[in-house]
């Protein structure tokens, strides 16, 4: 019995079951867990979503910008471009068995009082409950009979400062933005969405995510994330666990074993 956590998978299933066959993954006995990004870009979303949905209870996931994109397009709110791939998952008859459980998964998942789990990781005034607070506030909306009128509302870079009282569309839209997209800060509370580079790389008045102090998080705490290809896992903290290693970009799938604390990857060109 193992539990894994996979980084951004982004249609490569493939390269997944690679991986998955790399470690002997039983799904009879072990669990997946996945960071989001599940679709997109990569040749085979459909194929990806077939054997994860398939895998029932044995399988978990927090969303992904590319997921919330792909409601979006089903929704007919954004068009899909050549690039996302996605035509064959939107021809599928089962496309709306799919959405529907999609829209079902949360922005953050806790897997023990100090580990969370999500798309890009945790804005550094909040607390892991605090995630898991507004996770559950935007998985209300998402699951919402006029779910779609919210996805409407979902793209844009403002507010870009967190506060207590944001409200409506203006809180959503923040938390959709600091679990899917963030990667660098600003002044320490400001997103910055548009930086994708290496910290190597990145403009000085940019600071990653994880490097500002939080002070609501424990010495033991663990947060696991994907979406920062660039970053390759880089993080210098045993305790940030960046999974995204950039398969779809021709690097490394990678996932990390919770009972073990290790990493497994698979190269694109094996
Ligand atoms: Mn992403």
């Amino acid at each position: 019995m193992a539990d894994y956590i996979v980084g951004d998978i982004q249609g490569c299933f493939t390269g997944l079951k690679k991986l998955l066959n790399s470690v002997a993954f039983d799904p009879a006995n072990d669990k997946l867990i996945a960071v989001g990004d599940l679709i997109g870009r990569g040749p085979q979303s459909l194929e990806t979503l077939e054997y994860l949905y398939s895998l029932g209870a044995q399988f978990d996931t927090v969303l992904g910008n590319h997921d919330l994109h792909l409601l979006a397009i089903y929704s007919g709110i954004r068009q899909a471009k050549a690039s996302d791939k996605l035509d064959h998952l939107l021809a599928d008859k089962n496309i709306a068995t799919y959405i529907h459980w999609l829209r079902s998964k949360p922005l953050a998942l806790a897997i023990d009082d100090n580990t969370l789990v999500s798309h890009a990781g945790l804005y550094p005034q909040w607390s892991i409950s605090q995630a898991i607070d507004l996770s559950a506030h935007c998985s209300a909306l998402l699951q919402s009979a006029n779910w779609q009128s919210h996805l409407k509302q979902m793209y844009g870079n403002k507010p870009d400062k967190w506060k207590d009282s944001l409200k409506d569309e203006d809180r959503w839209r923040f938390c959709i933005n600091a679990f899917t997209r963030m990667r660098y800060m600003q002044d320490s509370n400001k997103l910055e969405l548009d930086c994708k580079n290496h910290p190597s790389q990145a403009p000085k008045k940019l600071t990653p995510w994880f490097e500002i102090p939080n002070n609501n998080l424990s010495p033991n705490s663990r947060l696991i994330f994907g979406h920062w290809a660039t970053l390759a896992g880089e993080t210098n903290n045993t305790q940030l666990i960046g999974l995204d290693t950039g398969y779809i970009w021709g690097k490394q799938l990678t996932m990390w074993q919770v009972q073990n604390g290790k990493k497994y990857s698979i190269n694109f060109q094996d």
